[in-house]
């Protein structure tokens, strides 16, 4: 027994060399991960890369409370009001009985999120609740078999999306209040859960089978895994269903969450780990300048909550809303940009308004924020945002976001070596006079007023790959 212990260190050490050493030779891929070459990894993202902005939607038995349980109001995120108030099981699985979305319309829904400007949905497959918008056969918690609706909710919307030219995503919670390996973490929460004593496998085979289940009736284009911050779940874990992903669909994109690499709200994996997922997922913020590198998607609310509330009015105004779009593009990252519908399968008029005034924006200036590269220059410009994109013929087009309109009609690009070929109003096809003046490139002539006060558009074009200290 001591000798057979004593062998299994020695090939625990050796694995751990080759381990070591495999990560050295090829740093792209973690163990038990299907090796790809840049280009396939460049292929595989590029829909994702050039789409900028995407419809997050938080749908669930929650939105029937809507923020208030018995009488009162709760607070914290709508979602989260089983473990916030502390329902039981038994009292919130009461909840899926009056689960009958008669408003749903998925074709509305899509249509909402087209005329925003955005390219993807994704959509809560299962929240921390455990309670499934799909057709699941591994539970009867789910829309077809616990409520009156009794109808997949998803299947429609991936559908719809198709037709309608978006990409379909779903989001999957690895932690799960209602799932019976698991356990609430204390008597006044059920975040974060526990394990219960070797039920871990039983919970991982559960989620596998969802996950295909998924697949197979949805073909989600990506997976947005959350809830993994519970100490039971580890990156191994991240890396089984990772690996499991990809094998029955190696196209799909998945998010960092599925492993435990992310700096908490930050979202952006750890320095120096080796970390499964292919995008950094911040929350509710926006990193403070770009990465050269690494695809990041930040997720944000439109008010304070990401499943409806009916006492939440706070919501950000479109300015902000397109600003933060922007901001995203900039720093060469995604906006994923979350709606709560009502239980009846309305989206608040709220979100609606503030959508169409960012596609109104997007219709005009579209051409800035997709496809589009982080700005050349790492530090933020004192009047805005810049995105940038290479032209067939090797001109770099700059696309200036100019947030604080010059009171001179000037405006300075600090620091660019490269010569302007043309410049324009990219609203209206107007020039834009551009000389030079020592280390910096100065626009002339600009109108008294923006074209619009949210973010006015020039369209900078330079000669070859843009050179900025
Ligand atoms: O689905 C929405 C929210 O319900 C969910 N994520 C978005 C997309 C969410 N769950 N929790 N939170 C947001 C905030 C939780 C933060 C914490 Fe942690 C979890 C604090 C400690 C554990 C994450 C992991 C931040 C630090 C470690």
């Amino acid at each position: 027994m001591t000798i057979f212990v004593a062998m299994r260190r020695q090939w625990f050490v050796l694995g751990l060399l080759m381990l070591g050493f495999a990560s050295v030779a090829r740093a792209e891929s973690a163990p038990g991960i299907p090796p790809e070459t840049p280009e396939q990894r460049d292929a595989r993202m590029k829909w994702w890369r050039d789409a900028r902005f995407g419809m997050f939607i938080h749908w669930g038995l929650y939105a029937i409370p809507g923020g208030r349980w018995k009488g009162q109001p709760v607070g914290g995120a709508g979602e989260w009001i089983m473990n916030t108030a502390n329902i039981p099981v038994e009292e919130y699985e009461l909840l899926a009985k009056q689960f009958n979305p008669v408003k749903y319309n998925p074709a509305q829904w899509v249509k909402i999120a087209k005329e925003a400007g955005m390219r993807y949905i994704v959509i809560t497959s299962k929240h921390h609740d455990g309670f499934c918008l799909f057709d699941s056969k591994v539970t009867t918690y789910d829309v077809v078999d616990a409520t009156p609706w009794g109808k997949d909710l998803l299947k429609p919307l991936a559908e719809e999306c198709r037709k309608q030219g978006l990409h379909f995503c779903t989001y999957y919670s690895i932690m799960d209040w209602h799932h019976p390996a698991q356990m609430r973490g204390s008597d006044r929460a059920y975040n974060p859960t526990r394990i219960r004593e070797g039920r871990k496998r039983e919970y991982m085979d559960y989620m596998k089978a969802q996950l295909k289940e998924l697949l197979e009736s949805c073909k989600p284009e990506v997976l947005w895994f959350d809830g993994e911050w519970p100490d039971w779940y580890t990156e191994e874990d991240g890396r089984e269903i990772y690996a499991y992903l990809r094998e029955l669909d190696p196209k799909l994109i998945i998010n960092n969450r599925v492993g435990k690499c992310r700096k908490g709200m930050e979202g952006l994996n750890q320095e120096g780990r080796q970390c499964v997922g292919d995008f950094g997922t911040p929350e509710q913020q926006i990193p403070a300048s770009g990465l050269p590198g690494v695809d990041w998607e930040s997720c944000m609310t439109m008010n304070d909550t990401w499943g409806f509330k009916y006492d939440d009015h706070n919501w950000k105004s479109t300015q902000t809303l397109i600003r933060n779009l922007i901001d995203c593009a900039s720093k060469g990252g995604n906006y994923l940009l979350n709606v709560g519908p009502t239980a009846e399968g309305e989206i608040p008029a709220p979100s609606v308004e503030r959508l169409q005034g960012i596609g109104q924006w997007l219709r005009v200036n579209g051409e800035s924020i997709y496809a589009t590269q982080a700005s050349p220059w790492s530090k933020q410009l004192p009047w805005g945002r810049c995105t940038q994109k290479k032209l067939d013929d090797g001109t770099t087009r700059l696309y200036l976001h100019v947030f604080t309109w010059p009171e001179q009609g000037r405006l300075e690009l600090p620091n660019l070596k490269n010569d302007v070929s043309r410049a324009f109003l990219l609203a209206n096809g107007t020039g834009v006079t551009a000389h030079r003046d020592g280390d910096k490139v100065v626009l002339e002539n600009l109108p008294q007023k923006p074209l619009d006060p949210v973010a006015t558009v020039i369209c900078v074009d330079i000669k070859g790959t843009p050179q900025v200290d």
